[in-house]
């Protein structure tokens, strides 16, 4: 019996289809859930291919009545998206999942938002349709149970966290105020040096170290997400300011490092020849 349900299927519908949305979209149908999407925009010749049922029409959307709600939306456009969507015509007992890549704003966002039955699962895959392409083995699933129902509530939940754990991702719990300030520490960071990078227009040489391979790399990176995201990782952690900070302080010791050197040096040299 136990097993029984944990095999059970789920129904999820994904809110936002755009590059991200899509690619989850794939994973679950492949692991035999029925997925639903909605989404502003036309991606109705893709869900078709993916046999993912497509809707333009909130209301037609939430008539399905998915056991998931998946939100995939952008940082920028997730509260008005929410707004945008008749609540009242979903199952009551609905569970909400968030990926966006600030946490502590879509917990609190969802919390405000939606009505105290639904459950609500705060998420954030650690990958994207790049780095995950092939494979999601070890890429870190961060996630915190935000309000989650005993019984049937908790089994779902577990059902669909099972989808990612079942791929091989670490699965990382963890609270969304700890995610923020790991995430001010890594990927706000990777994504502010890989922009400083790209704004240096760096080019290949006939003679380029590994190291600076790794640097035109990271410089290409920088591209790779939008600026929106970028800017959203900025705007809506409340710990990026001082990572930034962080960041220009390091340059200027660096620098005094290397000039009080210098003149260190410069004034031995200087006292050494009066000295003659
Ligand atoms: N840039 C990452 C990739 O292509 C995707 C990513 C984007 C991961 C946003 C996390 C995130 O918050 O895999």
């Amino acid at each position: 019996q136990g097993t029984r349900k944990v095999m059970e299927k789920l129904k999820i519908g994904i809110v936002g289809f755009g590059n991200f949305g899509q690619f989850l979209a794939e994973r679950f149908c492949r692991h035999g859930h029925r997925v639903v999407a909605f989404s502003r925009s036309d991606y109705n010749d893709v869900a078709h291919r993916m046999g993912v049922s497509f809707h333009r029409d909130a209301n037609g959307f939430c008539d399905e009545h998915p056991d998931v709600v998946m939100l995939c939306t952008s940082i920028l456009s997730t509260e008005s998206v929410l707004r945008s969507l008749p609540l009242e015509r979903l199952k009551c007992d609905t569970l909400f999942v968030d990926v966006l890549s600030v946490k502590e704003f879509a917990k609190q966002l969802l919390l405000r938002i939606l009505p105290p039955q639904v459950d609500v699962l705060c998420t954030h895959p650690m990958f994207g349709p790049k780095s995950g392409r092939t494979s999601w083995a070890g890429l870190p699933f961060v996630y915190e149970k935000v309000r989650i129902g005993e019984g049937a509530s908790m089994d779902r939940c577990t059902r669909f966290l099972d989808i990612f754990a079942s791929e091989g991702c670490k699965m990382v719990e963890m609270p969304c105020k700890d995610h923020d300030v790991h995430a001010a520490g890594s990927q706000f960071i990777t994504h502010t040096v890989s922009r400083i990078l790209g704004k240096l227009n760096l080019e290949t040489t006939p003679m380029d170290t590994r190291g600076y391979e790794t640097l035109l790399k990271l410089a290409e990176n920088g591209d790779a997400d939008s600026f929106d995201l970028y800017y959203g990782l900025f705007v809506y952690n409340p710990n990026a300011v001082e990572e930034l900070q962080r960041l220009e302080r390091a340059f200027e010791c660096l620098k005094e490092q290397l000039f009080g050197q210098l003149h260190q040096t410069v004034g031995e040299r200087a006292s050494l020849t009066a000295k003659r």
